[in-house]
């Protein structure tokens, strides 16, 4: 078994680079949407992931340590499937990676862009990350040419989703799946903590990462095609437009390096970490 207490340590052994370029990608593969599947059968499956759903390549060097930070309430349906799928699709890439899930207080009014901060926070204390990916749980990678790692400019990378007709819906989307150095997060002060509800958190970093003069990438579209799975809309909230208008008035004070909060549950699990705060 692995010792993970040893696993921050650098390895002993010199190993080389992972190649730039995995040889365990396969391109297109469908993702099986099977609601009906077992926890203890994806538990089973994936028994490689140790060290609480942390895991990297043991013939070569991952080229970027990428955390993947989940906003999470409630959808363990999802959440299930999402696992089942994305461990070995990462895996494929070579990548050294962990997933953290993160929850809000239940009297508290879902906040993306909050979770959002506290996921690179959180994360950032236990591992020196090249690279964070924000990522929905509903959505699919159907490509693994689709490479889950952090570019010199933030990327926006589920650019082509089925429920959108695989084309992007507006121009300026930054929502779903996008990826970011810790650097240019900082840079940015991050998401405003300010969008409870649904909607406007994505939007508003777009104009954030215009106020700072950054260059949006974008992953290809005919690589970054994503299945989304079904769920019910949820109420977008109604101060978003003006939250939006007002943003880049806030971005100093409003994001992560002043926010506080405080960590009601912390557990890891085989498969992921789960971080539940209030605020
Ligand atoms: C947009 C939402 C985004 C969301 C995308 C895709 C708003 C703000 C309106 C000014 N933006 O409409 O947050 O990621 O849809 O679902 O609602």
């Amino acid at each position: 078994p692995i010792n993970c207490s040893l696993w921050n340590s650098s390895n002993p052994v010199k190993i080389p680079l992972c190649p730039i370029i995995s040889p365990f990608l396969v391109g297109v593969k469908t993702p099986v949407v099977d609601l009906s599947i077992e926890w203890e059968d994806v538990f089973a499956k994936y028994d490689v992931v140790r060290c609480n759903g942390h895991l990297k390549p043991s013939s070569c060097q991952a080229r970027q340590k990428v955390a993947l930070i989940v906003p999470f309430r409630d959808r363990y349906g999802h959440l299930k499937v999402f696992l089942n799928h994305i461990h070995p699709f990462l895996m494929r890439q070579q990548l050294d990676y962990k997933i953290y899930l993160i929850d809000l207080d239940d009297d508290i009014l879902f906040n993306k862009g909050l979770l959002l901060n506290v996921g690179f926070l959180e994360s950032g204390k236990e591992y020196d990350y090249d690279c964070y990916i924000f990522h929905d749980v509903d959505l699919l990678p159907e490509n693994d040419h689709n490479l889950y790692r952090c570019s010199d400019q933030p990327r926006h990378m589920s650019v082509a989703v089925d429920k959108f007709n695989y084309k992007l819906p507006y121009v300026s989307i930054f929502g779903g799946v996008s990826a970011m150095t810790k650097d240019q997060i900082l840079f940015v002060n991050g998401f405003s903590n300010q969008f409870s509800g649904w909607g406007g958190e994505d939007d508003d970093m777009f104009n954030r990462l215009k106020f700072h003069n950054m260059t949006l990438m974008r992953s290809m579209d005919d690589v970054s095609t994503y299945k989304m799975l079904k769920h019910k809309q949820s109420h977008p909230n109604p101060k978003r437009f003006k939250l939006i208008k007002t943003g880049m008035e806030r971005v100093k004070q409003d994001g992560v390096k002043n926010l506080q909060y405080e960590i009601l549950k912390r557990n890891e699990f085989p498969l992921y970490t789960y971080i539940k705060i209030t605020i």
